[in-house]
């Protein structure tokens, strides 16, 4: 059975499934969402994914929601094929993965994400002006986050050990929209370290086939 991933192909959390389906090489199905036609808040969307939120995953009777959980689940699923994601089986191995997702949603995710909406997609989406100092706050605490990712980035290669994990590729959605408040928060010299893992991110095949959009893939 071919997964089918409903989804928007421009959304953030819809590339971060994208990039770990190309990076274990699962081809995949697509099913278009066009969110602002308000496709993800009809009630057949809604017995899916009750929050009314892109992505979800559907893999024969087995229906999955929340970027990361579908991404885990692949990578689990997948585990002899493509780039490993998942740096071991036994716990400490596993421990330091959670770790590491855990870094990415709590101290990249949640300061970038309300920034990127404040600074780009709420004129987009409300037609009001973003707040310059809301966005200037939530980038400096993320700097201050990225100040720490340093230090770690200094000691090992990627966010949990020497090998790229599903932690690493979480970042990308987000990340590479951060230019666009007019800012070098990854790609900064301050931070040779984190300039040197977000250069190598970006410049991995799997993003380059989802950064403009998602598509099905039949074959790898
Ligand atoms: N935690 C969810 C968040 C999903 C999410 O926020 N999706 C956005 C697109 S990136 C969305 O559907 N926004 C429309 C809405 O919330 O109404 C995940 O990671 O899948």
């Amino acid at each position: 059975m071919v997964y089918t991933l409903v989804a928007s192909p421009i959304s953030t959390c819809s590339k971060r499934v994208a990039i770990v389906l190309h990076e274990k090489k699962v081809p995949f199905q697509f099913k278009p969402i066009d969110l602002s036609k308000g496709e993800h808040k009809t009630p057949e969307f809604l017995a899916k994914q009750p929050f009314g939120q892109v992505p979800y995953l559907e893999d024969d009777d087995f229906t999955l929601t929340e970027s990361r959980a579908i991404s885990r689940y692949i990578a689990t699923k997948h585990a002899d094929q493509g780039t490993p994601l998942i740096p071991g089986t036994d716990a400490k191995s596993l421990a330091r993965l959670d770790e590491a997702i855990s870094y990415e949603a709590n101290n990249f995710d949640t300061f970038a994400a309300r920034a990127i909406y404040e600074g780009v997609f709420k004129k987009m989406m409300t037609g009001a002006e973003g707040d310059k100092d809301i966005v200037k706050g939530l980038i400096n605490q993320l700097s201050a986050k990225l100040a720490v990712y340093e230090t770690i980035l200094s000691k090992q290669k990627y966010l949990a050990g020497d090998s790229i994990t599903l932690a690493d590729l979480y970042h990308l959605p987000y990340g590479s929209l951060l230019p666009y408040l007019g800012l070098d928060t990854l790609d900064n010299e301050s931070r040779p370290n984190v300039a040197r893992w977000w250069k190598e991110l970006q410049a991995r095949p799997s993003w380059q086939a989802v950064k403009d959009g998602v598509k099905a893939v039949e074959s790898y």
